[in-house]
Protein backbone atom coordinates (compact mmCIF):
# COMPACT_ATOMS: atom_id res chain seq x y z
CA UNK A 1 0.00 0.00 0.00
CA UNK A 2 1.24 3.44 -0.41
CA UNK A 3 0.52 4.83 2.81
CA UNK A 4 0.86 8.03 4.14
CA UNK A 5 4.17 7.17 6.18
CA UNK A 6 5.55 4.74 3.52
CA UNK A 7 5.08 7.79 1.35
CA UNK A 8 6.70 9.95 3.62
CA UNK A 9 9.42 8.23 3.61
CA UNK A 10 10.09 8.62 0.18
CA UNK A 11 9.91 11.71 -0.11
CA UNK A 12 12.99 14.43 0.97
CA UNK A 13 11.86 15.23 4.38
CA UNK A 14 11.43 13.80 7.62
CA UNK A 15 8.59 12.29 8.40
CA UNK A 16 6.99 13.86 11.15
CA UNK A 17 4.62 12.10 13.48
CA UNK A 18 3.66 12.95 17.04
CA UNK A 19 2.46 10.39 19.81
CA UNK A 20 -0.89 9.22 21.23
CA UNK A 21 -1.75 8.24 24.60
CA UNK A 22 -5.18 9.72 25.43
CA UNK A 23 -7.74 6.95 23.85
CA UNK A 24 -9.33 9.53 21.73
CA UNK A 25 -10.17 9.71 18.15
CA UNK A 26 -11.05 13.22 18.62
CA UNK A 27 -8.19 14.74 20.17
CA UNK A 28 -6.18 12.76 17.17
CA UNK A 29 -8.28 13.79 14.79
CA UNK A 30 -8.20 17.65 15.97
CA UNK A 31 -4.31 17.19 15.91
CA UNK A 32 -4.20 16.23 12.37
CA UNK A 33 -6.60 18.44 11.19
CA UNK A 34 -5.53 21.38 11.57
CA UNK A 35 -2.05 20.51 10.17
CA UNK A 36 -0.84 22.00 6.70
CA UNK A 37 -2.18 20.75 3.42
CA UNK A 38 0.82 20.71 1.79
CA UNK A 39 1.88 16.84 2.24
CA UNK A 40 5.80 17.69 3.02
CA UNK A 41 4.81 19.72 6.31
CA UNK A 42 2.15 17.68 7.56
CA UNK A 43 2.03 15.02 10.16
CA UNK A 44 2.19 11.59 8.42
CA UNK A 45 1.97 9.19 10.91
CA UNK A 46 0.86 8.91 14.83
CA UNK A 47 2.07 6.46 17.37
CA UNK A 48 -0.93 5.03 19.03
CA UNK A 49 0.84 3.91 22.11
CA UNK A 50 -1.10 0.47 23.68
CA UNK A 51 2.43 -0.07 25.59
CA UNK A 52 2.18 2.67 27.86
CA UNK A 53 -0.70 5.60 27.60
CA UNK A 54 -4.41 5.01 28.08
CA UNK A 55 -5.19 2.70 24.99
CA UNK A 56 -6.01 -0.72 24.59
CA UNK A 57 -6.55 -2.79 21.78
CA UNK A 58 -10.66 -2.12 21.90
CA UNK A 59 -9.61 1.67 20.90
CA UNK A 60 -7.63 0.36 18.12
CA UNK A 61 -10.53 0.18 15.38
CA UNK A 62 -11.96 3.47 16.12
CA UNK A 63 -8.45 5.15 16.44
CA UNK A 64 -6.84 4.09 13.36
CA UNK A 65 -10.08 4.91 11.54
CA UNK A 66 -9.87 8.41 12.60
CA UNK A 67 -5.91 8.76 11.68
CA UNK A 68 -6.26 7.43 8.43
CA UNK A 69 -9.47 9.58 7.44
CA UNK A 70 -6.71 12.20 7.66
CA UNK A 71 -4.53 11.50 5.57
CA UNK A 72 -2.03 9.86 8.10
CA UNK A 73 -0.84 6.50 9.04
CA UNK A 74 -1.64 4.85 12.73
CA UNK A 75 1.40 2.79 14.16
CA UNK A 76 -0.04 0.77 16.96
CA UNK A 77 2.65 0.05 19.57
CA UNK A 78 1.84 -2.58 20.87
CA UNK A 79 2.71 -3.60 24.75
CA UNK A 80 4.99 -5.97 23.78
CA UNK A 81 6.36 -8.11 20.82
CA UNK A 82 3.25 -11.42 21.25
CA UNK A 83 1.73 -12.88 17.82
CA UNK A 84 -1.53 -11.80 19.25
CA UNK A 85 -0.94 -8.64 19.83
CA UNK A 86 0.37 -7.76 16.77
CA UNK A 87 -2.57 -9.23 14.79
CA UNK A 88 -4.61 -7.72 16.97
CA UNK A 89 -3.15 -4.16 15.80
CA UNK A 90 -3.22 -5.40 12.17
CA UNK A 91 -6.44 -6.90 11.98
CA UNK A 92 -7.95 -3.74 13.46
CA UNK A 93 -6.22 -1.37 10.87
CA UNK A 94 -2.62 -0.20 11.59
CA UNK A 95 -0.84 0.59 8.72
CA UNK A 96 2.48 -0.76 11.04
CA UNK A 97 3.20 -2.10 14.31
CA UNK A 98 6.21 -1.11 17.16
CA UNK A 99 7.21 -3.39 19.43
CA UNK A 100 9.64 -2.26 22.41
CA UNK A 101 12.34 -3.92 23.45
CA UNK A 102 14.23 -5.50 20.36
CA UNK A 103 16.96 -7.12 21.72
CA UNK A 104 18.41 -9.69 19.04
CA UNK A 105 17.98 -10.06 15.43
CA UNK A 106 16.60 -13.44 16.23
CA UNK A 107 13.94 -10.62 18.36
CA UNK A 108 13.72 -8.79 15.16
CA UNK A 109 13.34 -12.08 12.80
CA UNK A 110 9.91 -13.21 15.13
CA UNK A 111 8.64 -10.05 14.93
CA UNK A 112 8.89 -9.38 11.45
CA UNK A 113 7.20 -12.92 11.30
CA UNK A 114 4.06 -11.99 12.99
CA UNK A 115 3.10 -9.52 11.08
CA UNK A 116 3.41 -10.93 7.57
CA UNK A 117 0.90 -13.42 5.99
CA UNK A 118 2.39 -17.08 5.05
CA UNK A 119 4.90 -17.85 3.22
CA UNK A 120 6.88 -15.07 4.84
CA UNK A 121 5.65 -15.37 7.82
CA UNK A 122 2.98 -16.59 10.44
CA UNK A 123 0.54 -13.87 10.97
CA UNK A 124 -3.63 -15.50 10.64
CA UNK A 125 -6.07 -14.81 8.57
CA UNK A 126 -8.77 -12.05 9.64
CA UNK A 127 -8.69 -9.15 7.44
CA UNK A 128 -12.91 -8.33 7.91
CA UNK A 129 -11.93 -4.49 9.48
CA UNK A 130 -7.85 -4.35 8.49
CA UNK A 131 -8.45 -1.83 5.42
CA UNK A 132 -10.98 0.65 6.45
CA UNK A 133 -8.47 2.77 8.12
CA UNK A 134 -6.66 2.68 4.40
CA UNK A 135 -8.24 5.43 2.54
CA UNK A 136 -5.92 4.04 -0.88
CA UNK A 137 -7.45 0.32 -0.78
CA UNK A 138 -10.85 0.45 -2.78
CA UNK A 139 -13.84 -1.52 -1.14
CA UNK A 140 -13.51 -5.08 -1.87
CA UNK A 141 -9.88 -5.16 -3.15
CA UNK A 142 -8.27 -7.74 -1.69
CA UNK A 143 -6.36 -6.84 1.34
CA UNK A 144 -3.41 -9.77 1.79
CA UNK A 145 -2.02 -9.42 -1.60
CA UNK A 146 -0.40 -5.95 -0.54
CA UNK A 147 -0.65 -6.07 3.08
CA UNK A 148 3.02 -7.93 3.44
CA UNK A 149 4.42 -5.22 1.36
CA UNK A 150 2.33 -2.66 2.61
CA UNK A 151 2.80 -2.81 6.61
CA UNK A 152 5.37 -1.23 8.18
CA UNK A 153 7.69 -3.21 10.68
CA UNK A 154 9.25 -1.14 13.60
CA UNK A 155 11.52 -2.34 16.21
CA UNK A 156 12.43 -0.14 19.35
CA UNK A 157 16.41 -0.14 20.05
CA UNK A 158 16.45 0.74 23.54
CA UNK A 159 19.09 -1.64 25.76
CA UNK A 160 22.10 -2.24 25.63
CA UNK A 161 21.96 -5.74 23.77
CA UNK A 162 19.91 -3.98 21.29
CA UNK A 163 22.42 -1.06 20.69
CA UNK A 164 24.95 -4.82 20.53
CA UNK A 165 23.32 -6.25 18.19
CA UNK A 166 22.07 -3.18 16.25
CA UNK A 167 23.69 -3.63 12.83
CA UNK A 168 22.42 -7.43 12.66
CA UNK A 169 19.10 -6.69 13.85
CA UNK A 170 19.03 -3.76 10.93
CA UNK A 171 20.04 -6.25 7.98
CA UNK A 172 16.52 -8.71 9.21
CA UNK A 173 14.58 -8.70 5.93
CA UNK A 174 11.38 -7.33 6.36
CA UNK A 175 12.47 -4.33 9.17
CA UNK A 176 11.44 -1.14 8.29
CA UNK A 177 12.53 1.30 11.21
CA UNK A 178 14.85 1.27 13.61
CA UNK A 179 12.94 3.52 16.49
CA UNK A 180 15.18 5.00 19.25
CA UNK A 181 13.16 5.35 23.47
CA UNK A 182 15.57 7.53 24.07
CA UNK A 183 14.28 6.99 27.99
CA UNK A 184 14.15 3.24 28.12
CA UNK A 185 18.02 3.12 26.61
CA UNK A 186 19.36 5.16 29.05
CA UNK A 187 17.32 3.17 32.17
CA UNK A 188 18.47 -0.16 30.76
CA UNK A 189 21.69 1.01 29.42
CA UNK A 190 22.27 2.58 33.33
CA UNK A 191 23.80 6.15 31.60
CA UNK A 192 22.68 8.90 31.89
CA UNK A 193 20.23 10.99 29.13
CA UNK A 194 21.75 13.10 27.11
CA UNK A 195 25.56 11.95 27.94
CA UNK A 196 27.81 10.68 25.81
CA UNK A 197 27.65 6.97 26.34
CA UNK A 198 23.76 7.89 25.23
CA UNK A 199 24.54 9.52 22.59
CA UNK A 200 26.58 7.44 21.26
CA UNK A 201 24.33 4.95 21.24
CA UNK A 202 21.77 6.70 19.46
CA UNK A 203 24.32 7.18 16.67
CA UNK A 204 25.32 4.10 16.26
CA UNK A 205 21.66 2.84 15.52
CA UNK A 206 21.28 6.01 13.14
CA UNK A 207 24.41 4.31 11.63
CA UNK A 208 23.33 0.93 11.52
CA UNK A 209 19.93 1.53 9.67
CA UNK A 210 21.64 4.11 7.23
CA UNK A 211 24.48 0.95 6.17
CA UNK A 212 21.33 -1.64 6.11
CA UNK A 213 19.26 1.20 3.88
CA UNK A 214 16.91 0.89 6.17
CA UNK A 215 15.23 4.10 8.12
CA UNK A 216 15.86 5.44 11.81
CA UNK A 217 13.63 6.93 13.99
CA UNK A 218 13.34 8.67 17.32
CA UNK A 219 11.05 9.65 20.22
CA UNK A 220 11.62 13.67 20.92
CA UNK A 221 10.11 15.92 23.94
CA UNK A 222 9.81 19.02 22.11
CA UNK A 223 10.45 20.73 18.72
CA UNK A 224 13.40 21.87 19.17
CA UNK A 225 14.63 18.05 20.47
CA UNK A 226 12.64 17.08 17.33
CA UNK A 227 15.04 20.07 15.40
CA UNK A 228 18.85 18.59 15.81
CA UNK A 229 17.70 15.18 15.76
CA UNK A 230 16.46 15.86 11.99
CA UNK A 231 19.40 17.80 11.36
CA UNK A 232 21.14 14.85 12.24
CA UNK A 233 19.83 12.53 9.39
CA UNK A 234 16.92 11.04 11.36
CA UNK A 235 13.99 9.65 8.98
CA UNK A 236 11.06 9.48 11.14
CA UNK A 237 10.69 11.72 14.33
CA UNK A 238 7.86 11.76 16.76
CA UNK A 239 7.86 15.31 17.80
CA UNK A 240 5.83 15.25 21.38
CA UNK A 241 2.83 13.57 23.28
CA UNK A 242 -0.34 14.71 23.03
CA UNK A 243 -0.72 14.84 26.87
CA UNK A 244 2.78 17.36 27.25
CA UNK A 245 1.26 19.70 24.51
CA UNK A 246 -1.87 19.88 26.08
CA UNK A 247 -0.70 20.17 30.23
CA UNK A 248 2.07 22.73 29.28
CA UNK A 249 -0.04 24.48 26.82
CA UNK A 250 -2.70 24.80 29.52
CA UNK A 251 -0.35 25.84 32.29
CA UNK A 252 0.93 28.40 29.85
CA UNK A 253 -1.64 30.35 29.30
CA UNK A 254 -2.91 30.37 32.32
CA UNK A 255 0.38 31.95 33.51
CA UNK A 256 0.43 34.30 30.86
CA UNK A 257 -3.70 35.17 31.59
CA UNK A 258 -2.62 35.79 35.29
CA UNK A 259 0.79 37.89 34.39
CA UNK A 260 3.34 35.63 35.66
C1 LIG B 1 11.46 5.73 25.34
O1 LIG B 1 11.94 6.87 25.28
O2 LIG B 1 11.87 4.84 26.09
C2 LIG B 1 10.32 5.39 24.48
O3 LIG B 1 10.06 4.25 24.25
C3 LIG B 1 9.50 6.48 23.96
O4 LIG B 1 8.70 6.94 24.98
Amino acid sequence: FNTAIRTALKGPSVAWGFWLTLPSAAVAKTILHRSSASPADRFSWVLVDAEHGLISDTNYYELNNAVGSERASPIIRVPWGEEWMIKRALDAGAHGIMTPMCHSEADAARIVSYAKYPPLGTRGYGPMFATHSFPEVMPGSDHDDNANEGVMVVVQIESQSGVENVEKIAKVDGIDVLFIGPFDLAKQMGVQRGGPEHEAAIQRTLAAANAAGKKAAIFCTSGEDARVRAEQGFHMISVITDVAVIGDGMQKELATAKGT
